[in-house]
C-alpha cells in the first residue's frame, strides 16, 4: 500500500537511510482500515521521541498515528511543549506554530487546503497541550469551534505546563501542588469538553489512552465527523510522570486509576444528533466491508 502513496526515487533508492526505504515498504499509508493493531507488525509512523521514558504522551502519539484514517493526506498543528519536540521524529506533514496560536493557524490552512485541492479531502489535526489549548490558546480554541472550522482539535491533558517545568494550568485539578505551582491550585479543573460542546463542537471525547481501542475510535470519529461535519475535539489524559513523581512504569496504573467511577477522567463523549448518524453509517460500512471480505476469502478456500 504504501508504495502506492510515497516511492524512492531510483537514482537514490541505494543511499536512502533504512527507515525510509522501511517506510516505503511496510508503512500502512493508504490501507483502508488501519488502526492500533498494525503497531508491532508494519511500520509505525513514529520513528522514535525525545519524551521522558515511560511518558504517556509517546503511546498516545503511535495509536493516534496508527488510527489517522489517511495519514498521507493530513496535516498536523503543534504548538510549543513537550508534545513539539516530536514532530521531527513523525512520518506525517506538521506544522509548528507559535504557541497558542495553533486553533488560527489550523483554520487557515483548512481552508487553503480545501481551495487548493477541491477533489482531495485533506484533514488537519491539532495536536497541543493543555497549556496551549485552554490557557494562552483558549481564544484561538473557542473562535474556530464558534466559526465551525471543519478540523479536528487533540489535547494533550498533561494538567500543568510540563516543558517549562511545572506550572499551574487551567486543567489542572483544584489543589494541586506543582513545583512552579508551591501553593497548590485554587480553582476547579476547567472543564473543558463542556466547553467544546457548547462552543459548537460536533463530536467531544475525553478519555485516557490506557485502552488502545477507545484511542482509536475517538480519533477516528473526530477525524471523519470533522471531515464532513465541524469541529471536534479528543482530550486525552497524558499524565507528566515527572512531574507528579512516578516512575516510567507508572503511568498507565495513573491513567487506570483516574479512569475509575468518580475519577476526573472516566471517559465521557458528546455527539450531535448528525454526526452520530455518521458515525453509524461508517461503522455499518465497515462491517459490511469486512464481512464481504471474509465471505469471499471462505468461497476462495472452499473453491
Ligand atoms: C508565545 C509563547 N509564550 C510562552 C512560551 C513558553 N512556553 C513554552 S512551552 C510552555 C508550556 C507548555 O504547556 P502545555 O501546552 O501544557 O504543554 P506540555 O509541555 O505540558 O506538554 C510555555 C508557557 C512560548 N514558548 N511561547
Ligand atoms: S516532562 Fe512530563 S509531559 Fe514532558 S516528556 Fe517528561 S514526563 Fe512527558
Ligand atoms: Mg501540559
Amino acid at each position: 500500500m504504501s508504495k502506492e502513496k510515497i516511492q524512492l526515487c531510483d537514482e537514490f533508492a541505494d543511499i536512502m537511510p533504512p527507515e525510509y526505504q522501511e517506510l516505503v515498504e511496510s508503512a500502512t499509508y493508504g490501507k483502508q482500515d488501519r488502526g492500533w493493531k498494525d503497531i508491532g507488525s508494519s511500520k509505525e509512523l513514529i520513528e522514535q521521541h525525545s519524551l521522558c521514558a515511560g511518558c504517556p504522551e509517546s503511546i498516545a502519539f503511535r495509536y493516534i498515528l496508527a488510527s489517522l484514517p489517511a495519514p498521507e493526506d493530513t496535516v498536523f498543528v503543534g504548538s510549543t511543549g513537550c508534545t513539539s519536540l516530536v514532530f521531527p521524529h513523525v512520518a506525517v506533514q506538521n506544522i509548528h506554530s507559535l504557541f497558542g496560536n495553533q486553533n488560527a493557524i489550523a483554520s487557515g490552512l483548512k481552508r487553503t487546503l480545501k481551495c487548493r485541492f477541491p477533489d482531495v479531502e485533506k484533514d488537519v489535526v491539532v495536536l497541543a497541550g493543555d497549556g496551549a489549548t485552554v490557557d494562552i490558546g483558549l481564544d484561538m480554541t473557542m473562535q474556530s469551534w464558534f466559526r465551525q472550522e471543519k478540523f479536528t482539535t487533540i489535547c494533550f491533558d498533561n494538567e500543568l505546563y510540563a516543558n517549562t517545568g511545572g506550572q499551574e494550568s487551567g486543567l489542572m485539578q483544584k489543589g494541586f501542588v506543582a513545583k512552579m505551582a508551591p501553593k497548590g491550585k485554587n480553582f476547579d479543573k476547567v472543564r473543558l469538553p463542556e466547553i467544546a460542546r457548547e462552543a459548537g463542537c460536533a463530536y467531544v471525547a475525553m478519555l485516557t489512552v490506557s485502552k488502545p481501542n477507545r484511542v482509536e475510535e475517538a480519533i477516528k470519529n473526530a477525524v471523519l465527523v470533522a471531515r464532513e461535519i465541524g469541529p471536534t475535539f479528543v482530550q486525552l489524559y497524558t499524565p507528566c510522570i515527572l512531574e507528579i513523581g512516578k516512575q516510567s512504569m507508572e503511568g498507565l496504573d495513573e491513567m487506570k486509576d483516574s479512569e475509575t467511577i468518580g475519577g476526573r477522567f472516566v471517559q465521557k463523549e458528546f455527539v450531535t444528533e448528525e454526526a452520530q448518524k455518521l458515525i453509524d453509517s461508517v461503522k455499518a460500512e465497515t462491517k459490511a466491508r469486512k464481512k464481504a471480505a471474509k465471505d469471499a476469502a471462505k468461497a476462495a478456500k472452499v473453491g
